[in-house]
């Protein structure tokens, strides 16, 4: 067992205090949209260090932290990224999407066409560690990495627009390709792509509604 130390820094605020923050943290989040439309606008490269820094503070299965980030600024790899992603994405739109899927997506509007992945500053590839290795080199089976994950990515999607980004998160499916380009090792499955920057001057989003608290909670 691990040496216990005191629980650091917890801080006690009032009920209307707590009332407040909460409150004001639902209208920040509540505003967050997945954009498609970005800004060549250059973000620089320690916000999203901290915002990476911020997502690595989730918490994960057994604390083994079963993810990797690459983040890529470099246009030559973005290039080759939206070049993968669109060959995909072309396969998907024309052979692989059932008449269903296509039909859920047909609001959004989107289609195998993939410019944001160049015009962006930054597209970060979450990797999701199948095994880790240990001192000795030798494989180390991660717990639910799945979960660990996506909510590390959450995390990450939340630190970024807390600091002014907007993104989107993109699965190009299968997103195999990510691996070689990216260098990471078979161990690692490539869980999504993140476009990040500055929202295009007149972007727009679609008219989609969230479903009402009532909806997706139940109190017992
Ligand atoms: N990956 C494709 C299709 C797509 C799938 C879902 I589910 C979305 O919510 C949005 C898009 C694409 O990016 O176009």
């Amino acid at each position: 067992m691990l040496k216990q130390i005191p629980l650091p820094d917890f801080p006690h605020y009032s009920e209307e205090e707590m009332r407040q923050r909460a409150t004001a943290f639902h209208v920040e989040l509540a505003r967050r949209r997945s954009v498609r439309d970005f800004a060549d606008t250059p973000v620089e490269r320690e916000v999203i260090e901290q915002c990476l820094a911020t997502a690595g503070t989730a918490p994960s299965g057994a604390n083994l932290q079963p993810w990797h980030f690459v983040a890529v600024s470099s246009p030559e790899v973005k290039e080759k990224i939206r070049v993968g992603a669109e060959h995909e994405e072309e396969e998907f739109y024309t052979h692989r999407a059932t008449p269903e899927w296509l039909q859920a997506l047909e609001p959004l509007g989107t289609d195998a066409s993939k410019p944001l992945l160049e015009v962006a500053p930054w597209l970060i590839g979450v990797f999701l560690q199948r095994w880790g290795t240990d001192e000795e080199g030798a494989s180390r089976k991660h717990y639910y990495a799945h979960e660990s994950v996506g909510i590390a990515t959450g995390m990450l999607i939340t630190a970024l627009h807390n600091a002014g980004l907007a993104c989107l998160t993109h699965t190009p499916s299968p997103m195999g390709f990510l691996n070689e380009l990216l260098q990471r090792p078979e161990s690692e499955r490539p869980y999504l792509l993140l476009v990040v920057g500055y929202p295009a001057e007149g972007a727009t989003v679609p008219a989609i509604e969230r479903k009402s608290l009532d909806e997706i909670a139940t109190f017992v």
